[in-house]
């Protein structure tokens, strides 16, 4: 749909993208060849890190088997990221997918939240 070019595979690139490419400023955290962690910009927890993709997924929901590997690397990731911010009592790994998921950027991401006591069920 071209009133959200942004949400369309392919098309005009996230903000991640820019951060992906350091255009825009970002505290990183780790890197590999497939994969950025860097620290939200609007913290919802002490410790509030995003984990993404290089290659630009806009959504879970879009992902086919040939992303497998990816994902699995990002949770691999996530948690060694967690262990070395020293949440050593624990964490919670969110994906939002969608309107209903309360999504805001369209290239995938997993967020890691920890250093306080966190409720459930979420908001
Ligand atoms: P979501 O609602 O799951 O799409 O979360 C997007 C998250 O991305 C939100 O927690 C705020 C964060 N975010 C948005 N723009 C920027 C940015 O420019 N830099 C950083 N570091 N985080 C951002």
């Amino acid at each position: 749909r071209p009133s959200v070019p942004s949400r369309i595979p392919g098309g005009e690139p996230t903000i991640f993208s820019k951060i992906i490419a350091r255009s825009v400023p970002a505290t990183i955290l780790y890197e590999d060849e497939k994969c950025l962690v860097f620290r939200d910009v609007a913290p919802q927890a002490p410790v509030h890190f995003l984990v993404i993709p290089k290659r630009p997924i806009p959504r879970i929901s879009r992902v086919g088997p040939q992303d497998t590997e990816l994902l699995g690397h990002l949770l691999v990731v996530a948690a060694r990221t967690a262990q070395a911010e020293g949440l050593a009592d624990g964490y919670r790994l969110v994906i939002n997918d969608g309107k209903h998921g309360a999504q805001s950027v369209y290239h995938l991401h997993v967020h890691v939240l920890g250093g306080r006591q966190l409720g459930w069920p979420p908001g």
